[in-house]
């Protein structure tokens, strides 16, 4: 059986705009007694073109897949294949991050006996009443499709329905194929056609002609309109025509996170990052803004202000989706369709009923970017005398070091809501954040996917110190593969992001921060603990540089340049220095009973905020 799943994964084919590639060019595992017998040896003997790789943590190949797809705009992903137990519930998060964001990912967790009478097995979970549970079953949950392959000949059914899920962009996501470990070994006398190259389309819905007119007649009502542009955007490859349609018309675009970069950050169009997290321009185009065009978001709190940002009385939502269930929401009149091709119909159509921009509103979002742009440049890509160098001014010389064709890389802590707000595409600079799930230590597996995704620029992972100490161990993998990735580390001493937070919802800083244990107090409220970060990345075979001042920084991105292995540039970061305010509210919760004043008066702010902010849009 396992030798039929690593000949059959060979020739398989996706395809869009007659661009056909190999859908699952390679598969990452740990080998234990679940799989190697079985999966190791079909790899061993029948996997000529399916190259395997080998991971230091389950978790961590799953994030890979999903930079590798993502990267692949979806159209690619790679197999990821774990022993029984431990090895296979270590992928659960990977699946949670792979779902969440809508990326395809093959997980071939291994599962206990079919057969069932060897049992209790090692790593077996014992249901007391449900005999057929296999800790697998965590899967099912985070999962677009699972199946387990208690015989052979299921096969022929379960990996075509997965290969259909994983290329069908409304459904995609984690695809989980459970394999019992004896069932790996069983033969079955498999159809030769079922080896047969196949591909498969990946279809872009057409809008219905009807919800156009629709959409036309509100545009043309239109004095203050604005575009929510989301990961749906980028995946269509509907670049150019966002771009089209919001320059003819006149209509600025706000991206979310997994759209950054989806209109060239040169167009006079492009706002840049929109929500909590975005620029302070947006924020207020998006709180007067009077029709609201969301192309392929999702629409979660961080986009919406938790249904704060947009405050015109009479605002109106046209929602393009291929996903049906986005559509709807914020009771928009919804477009199901593919974003690009809605973007083409919508355009043409709008032309012709003879949508024009309004002039004066131009100027205001004209005007707008320019005082945003003045505020960064003389308040906040700024050194603060007595400080150490902060997170904003590094990113302003890391956006300065980069190229056309880099990418970077963030998903949790401050630096992918501050790359969301202060990287500047223009140029081609790609910019990969993971919002989603921003799942820490995403960031240095999804960024080998990437680099095995794409031969030429660099390819940087931008995380904070907390977020290496998770998970810091692909940087070996990198090496193996001679996968040449630069991380730069925002060294400030702990959970800052997180801080921060509870700063402003309690007043109290209480275990964010990375300080030894004071023994009287029986807090962690001691000395910041000294961690050489360096060295530990230098252990692993990095070429590391250590940097404190903003011109450390650009001499140290420049040098890594010219590295062909990877390298790691650690910055010591201010602590306590973030970003402006975007003036969108976000929905955090203060304790409602307290004794302490501060708490209390965050309680009341909180109240205030739900109370004249949020509203519900139908
Ligand atoms: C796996 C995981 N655990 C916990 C969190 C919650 N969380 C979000 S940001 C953050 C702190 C990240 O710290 P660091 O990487 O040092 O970045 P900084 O906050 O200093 O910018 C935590 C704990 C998360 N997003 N992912």
């Amino acid at each position: 059986m396992a030798q039929a799943l690593v000949k059959y994964l060979q020739v398989q084919y996706s395809e869009r705009d007659d661009r056909r590639r190999r859908l699952i060019p390679g598969m990452f595992g740990i080998f234990g007694h679940g799989n190697v017998a079985g999966l190791g040896q079909a790899l061993a003997e029948f996997g000529a073109d399916l190259p395997y790789y080998q991971p230091q943590n389950e978790q961590s190949m799953v994030h890979t897949a999903s930079g590798f797809a993502k990267a692949n705009l979806r159209m690619a992903t790679l197999a990821c294949a774990s022993s029984i137990g431990p090895g296979s519930t270590n992928m659960v998060t990977g699946a949670a991050t792979a779902t969440i964001n809508r990326l395809p990912v093959l997980l071939l967790p291994s599962d206990y006996y079919a057969t069932r009478h060897q049992g209790p097995v090692l790593q077996q979970l014992e249901h007391p009443v449900s005999a057929d549970v296999s800790v697998n079953d965590c899967f099912r949950p985070i999962s677009r499709f699972f199946d387990r392959i208690s015989r052979p000949e299921q096969l022929l059914t379960a990996l075509p329905e997965a290969m259909r899920v994983l290329t069908d962009p409304v459904e995609t996501g984690a695809v989980t194929i459970a394999l019992p470990q004896d069932v790996q070994a069983h033969a079955y006398d498999y159809p030769d056609l079922f080896f047969e190259e196949r591909t498969w389309r990946v279809e872009r819905r057409l809008p219905d002609p009807a919800r156009i007119e629709e959409a036309v007649a509100i545009l043309k009502t239109a004095k203050l309109p604005l575009i929510i542009a989301g990961g749906g955007a980028i995946y269509s490859e509907a670049g150019d025509a966002l771009r089209a349609f919001a320059e003819t018309f006149g209509i600025p675009v706000g991206e979310t996170m997994a759209a950054k970069g989806a209109i060239a950050g040169e167009s006079a169009m492009s706002l840049g990052g929109a929500g909590v997290t975005g620029v302070g321009s947006a924020g207020k185009l998006m709180s007067g803004a009077d029709v609201v065009i969301c192309v392929g978001t999702r629409l979660t709190d961080f986009t919406t202000g938790s249904h704060s940002a947009f405050n015109n009385p009479s605002v109106r939502f046209v929602g393009i989706n291929v996903c049906g269930h986005d559509t709807y929401k914020l009771g928009a009149l919804p477009i199901q369709a593919d974003a690009r091709e809605a973007l083409r119909a919508l355009t043409e159509a709008a032309a012709a009923a003879g949508v024009t921009p309004n002039a004066a509103y131009l100027e205001e979002v004209a005007a707008a970017k320019e005082k945003w742009q003045a505020h960064l440049k003389e308040d906040v890509f700024v050194s603060h005398p007595g400080e150490a160098m902060n997170q904003l001014h590094a990113i302003n010389v890391i956006n300065e070091s980069v190229r056309a064709g880099d990418t970077i890389i963030a998903a949790a802590g401050g630096p992918p809501g501050d790359l969301h707000q202060l990287w500047d595409t223009a140029g081609d600079k790609d910019c990969h954040l993971e919002f989603g799930y921003s799942c820490m230590g995403y960031e240095i597996p999804a960024s080998l996917g990437v680099r095995m995704a794409q031969q030429d620029g660099e390819v940087y992972v931008f995380i904070g110190d907390g977020t290496y100490l998770m998970n810091p161990t692909e940087l070996v993998t990198a090496m193996q593969e001679r996968l040449k990735i630069t991380l730069v580390i925002s060294d400030n001493h702990g959970f800052q992001i997180i801080r921060r937070l509870q700063m402003y919802r309690s007043g109290v800083s209480f275990g964010n921060e990375f300080r030894a244990r004071d023994r009287k107090k029986n807090r962690l409220e001691g000395e910041y603990l000294p961690i050489d970060l360096a060295a530990n990345a230098a252990s692993m075979g990095a070429k590391t540089w250590n940097v404190a001042t903003p011109e450390d920084l650009k001499s140290a991105m420049d040098e890594a340049r010219q590295e062909s292995s990877s390298c790691v540039i650690v910055m010591e970061i201010e602590p306590h220095r973030y970003g402006p305010s975007s003036d969108v509210w976000w929905d955090v919760a203060a304790a409602e009973v307290t004794a302490d004043k501060v708490t209390r008066e965050a309680r009341a702010d909180y109240e205030k905020g739900r109370e004249e902010l949020q509203r519900f849009y139908y």
